[in-house]
């Protein structure tokens, strides 16, 4: 019997199997989701005498319920089974990857974010500052390989730390951008609901989730709250236009901010001279692209000119005083 269960949640090609796979060895379970035909892989393994049971989610960009991936992903997790969600995320490309991240920010099940393919970032010549997201994050963050076993210990480190270290993630700053940027719908939808969320999801979660127009949201707030209420929400919800583009846009935000404040990449950037810069520019793109043109045919006039003289010298010495052509 497994004492603990953890959850490895993450992008596709984030390295969940891998590290699954790493860790599991042979103790491994494949089947499906009840009622899907995606596939579910549970194994297990053992550290300092302690029994972990592992559950591979299916690799999804966000936790939106649009497919039975996603659907899956967010029913294990709100089921509870998991005493941890590991969030893998690809340390080379954290703009894109960081965002499953941010969607989980506000779920209150304890998380750790694994920062895999270091040895990618690290040949980027990216450096992360691990104790700085921590801190912005309030969850533990610890790099990986999942590609190299011999690099697992500071994952087996923190599951021997777990009891003192596993807690929830930090959203206060993206419910700040969320405030500023979405506006008053989304504050008066978080006064209607309650002030310290429903189950697993707090009201900044639920919010957000809801002027997504999530469905699988929907159905939860309105099993939950009076139908007067659920009316006053659904009208704030239908006054949000692109509601999913807004939320996404401040989660981009807060993982700029946290790239910003944590990551130097100590390669420069392959540098556009100045006039690629302008040549490129949505001003003087166009008034560049004329003033070479104009400045190719004259160039060709200031060459061809003499040259034309030239050759029609030549023609009229074939011609005599009368205009006749000379023998
Ligand atoms: N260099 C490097 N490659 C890695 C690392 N972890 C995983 N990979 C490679 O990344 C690719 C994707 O890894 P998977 O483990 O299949 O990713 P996944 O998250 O399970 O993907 P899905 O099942 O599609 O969600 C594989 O080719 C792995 O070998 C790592 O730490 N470093
Ligand atoms: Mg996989």
């Amino acid at each position: 019997m497994a004492e603990k269960t953890i959850a490895l949640l993450g992008q596709p090609n984030s390295g969940k199997s891998t590290l699954f796979n790493g860790l599991t060895g042979s103790r491994q379970h494949v089947g499906n989701w009840p009622g899907k035909t995606v596939e579910r892989k549970d194994g297990f393994f053992s550290h300092n005498g302690i029994t972990y049971k592992i559950v591979d989610l299916p690799g999804t960009y966000s936790l939106s319920a649009n497919s039975d991936e996603e659907v899956v992903t967010r029913n294990y997790i709100s089921s509870g089974e998991a005493d941890l969600v590991c969030i893998l995320a690809d340390a080379s490309q954290l703009n894109r990857s960081l965002f499953m991240l941010a969607d989980y920010a506000g779920i209150h099940v304890p998380v750790v974010l694994l920062l895999n393919m270091m040895d990618i970032a690290e040949g980027q010549g990216k450096k992360i500052n691990v104790a700085g997201l921590q801190k912005s994050l309030g969850v533990p963050v610890v790099p990986m390989v999942a590609a190299d076993k011999k690099q697992y210990q500071p994952f087996f480190n923190l599951l021997e730390n777990l009891e003192k270290r596993a807690s929830f993630l930090n959203a206060a700053k993206l419910e700040q951008l969320c405030r500023k940027n979405i506006g008053d719908e989304y504050s008066a939808i978080l006064e209607l609901l309650p002030k310290q969320g429903i189950e697993i999801y707090s009201a900044s979660w639920l919010a957000e989730k809801l002027l997504e127009q999530d469905k699988l949201a929907l159905s939860f707030v309105q099993g939950k709250t009076e139908p007067g209420i659920f009316e006053k929400i659904k009208s704030l919800i239908s006054c949000v236009k692109d509601g999913n583009l807004r939320t996404a846009d401040c989660k981009f935000k807060w993982i700029d901010t946290l790239i910003q404040e944590n990551v130097t990449s100590s390669k420069k950037k392959t540098s556009r001279s100045r006039f690629d810069k302008a040549a490129t520019s949505k001003r003087w793109g166009k008034p560049i692209a004329i003033g070479m043109i104009v400045l190719g045919l004259i160039c060709s006039m200031l060459i061809g000119m003499p040259l034309m003289e030239l050759v029609g010298c030549a023609d009229l010495r074939h011609f005599n005083a009368a205009g006749k052509l000379a023998p």
